[in-house]
């Protein structure tokens, strides 16, 4: 049985690593959305869970809230680096500098944050193991994406130095870049229109948070002396960022 850590638990590939990872595990449940939470935690009613309340760009909140871990859920073996959103798509020259802001404060500092103020509770884990979500647009830059995209490439490199600088403190780290999954991921991009953010899923047959989460569990649960370490996961139909076959 491990602790397993998970920010953005409330929807999404978050929500979905939670429900698969929920047997023979312990959960520590991390959002912004304490109802949500809560209906998750009661959908795990046969996991022991405990409610981790913080929005991950707010130094002060991450590190207040992993000052109130109780002492039996102390000793955490995973944490998974979900939480993470893009705002708006728009070119460089036109991008609000409020949502280019709030990209590299949650997918950058944030993820920065969550791990240091994780490491004092894994580092003596003999199974210690960091998953961080990334995306397909951490290994390519596209257009009206740019600052999304620097956001996972920091993704990317910082799960690369996390790599290196772990190895004598034994924790695993594992990078895994998800195409276009069907999540509220587009609907919060396009600020809650449905009608674009719909579009980006149709003519084909998107990724389920699901099929992110069953790769998640694929990483997890690899015997000990097992790092995966990079995992790039597309639809069927999609070759890379930017390129998906779609019948109109
Ligand atoms: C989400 C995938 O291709 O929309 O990270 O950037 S993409």
């Amino acid at each position: 049985m491990k602790t397993i850590l998970i920010t953005g638990a409330s929807s999404g590939i978050g929500y979905a690593t939670a429900k698969k990872l929920a047997a023979g595990n312990r959960l520590i449940l991390c959002g912004r959305r304490v109802e949500r939470l809560q209906k998750l935690q009661t959908e795990l009613a046969d996991t022991p869970t405990l409610i981790l309340t913080f929005d991950v760009s707010q130094k002060e909140e991450v590190f207040n809230a992993f000052d109130t871990i109780p002492v039996e859920w102390q000793n955490i073996d995973v944490l998974i680096n979900n939480a993470g959103n893009a705002h708006g798509l728009a070119s460089f020259q036109d991008a609000d500098l409020d949502d280019l802001d709030a990209m590299i404060n949650s997918n950058v500092k944030g993820l920065i944050y969550v791990t240091k103020a994780c490491l004092p509770f894994i580092k003596n884990s003999s199974e210690a193991h960091i998953v961080n979500i990334s995306s397909i647009a951490g290994k390519q830059v596209y257009a009206n994406g740019g600052t999304y995209c620097a956001s996972k490439w920091a993704v990317e490199a910082l799960t690369k130095g996390m790599r290196l600088d772990f190895l004598p403190l034994g924790i695993k780290v594992t990078g895994i870049a998800p195409g276009a999954v069907e999540t509220e991921f587009s609907l919060v991009r396009f600020k809650g229109n449905e009608a674009i953010a719909n579009k980006v899923y149709q003519g084909y047959q998107p990724l389920k948070a699901e099929d992110i989460a069953e790769t998640i569990a694929f990483a997890v649960n690899q015997p000990k002396h097992v790092q995966v370490a990079d995992i790039t996961i597309l639809p069927q139909t999609q070759a890379d960022a930017t390129t998906i076959l779609k019948q109109v």
